[in-house]
């Protein structure tokens, strides 16, 4: 079901600093750097290997998801993201299993990919998000 871990979020107050730490510290390249209105976030993905990246997540405003993530938990990881085949076909397959679904359909993700979010709640306290890449599409 699961491809691979394809990103890391991390949730922060400053984009730009966090991107200067992060490609500093483990020698990153920075891909892109997108804004999601939907998702209320500014981001950039930071390519760690192959297919897999850590992203970082600032807030668009306070009362976005990662808006409140922040104000309750402060900095830090925020959801863990896999990659997946047919991002549809895997939400069917995980909300049969009683797991609650964030979004009724998939959403725009970062670098054209499709997106889905799972109930922290149902996965140990993980926030969990399905990417289909462009490239599976
Ligand atoms: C909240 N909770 C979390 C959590 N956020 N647990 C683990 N990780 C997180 N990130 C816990 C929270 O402590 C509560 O537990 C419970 O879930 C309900 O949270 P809440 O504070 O009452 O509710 P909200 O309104 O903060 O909503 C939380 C959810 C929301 C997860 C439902 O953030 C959401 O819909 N997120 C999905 C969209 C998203 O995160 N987008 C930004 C990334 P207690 O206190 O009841 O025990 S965008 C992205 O990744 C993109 C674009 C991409 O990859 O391409
Ligand atoms: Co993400």
């Amino acid at each position: 079901m699961l491809l691979r871990i394809d990103h890391v979020g991390i949730a922060c107050h400053d984009l730009e600093e966090k991107i200067k730490l992060f490609s500093e510290l483990f020698e990153l390249e920075v891909v892109t750097r997108e804004v999601n209105e939907e998702q209320g976030v500014k981001e950039a993905m930071l390519r760690v290997a192959g297919d897999s990246y850590i992203q970082l997540l600032e807030p668009l405003s306070p009362d976005s998801p990662v808006g409140k993530f922040l104000a309750k938990r402060g900095e830090g990881v925020h959801h863990v993201a896999f990659g997946v085949g047919d991002v549809k076909l895997t939400m069917d397959e995980i909300a049969a299993k009683g797991v609650r679904l964030l979004d009724s359909a998939p959403r725009h993700g970062t670098m054209g990919s499709s997106i889905a979010f799972l109930h922290p709640k149902d996965v140990g306290g993980m926030l969990t998000e399905l990417v289909q890449s462009a490239k599976h599409k």
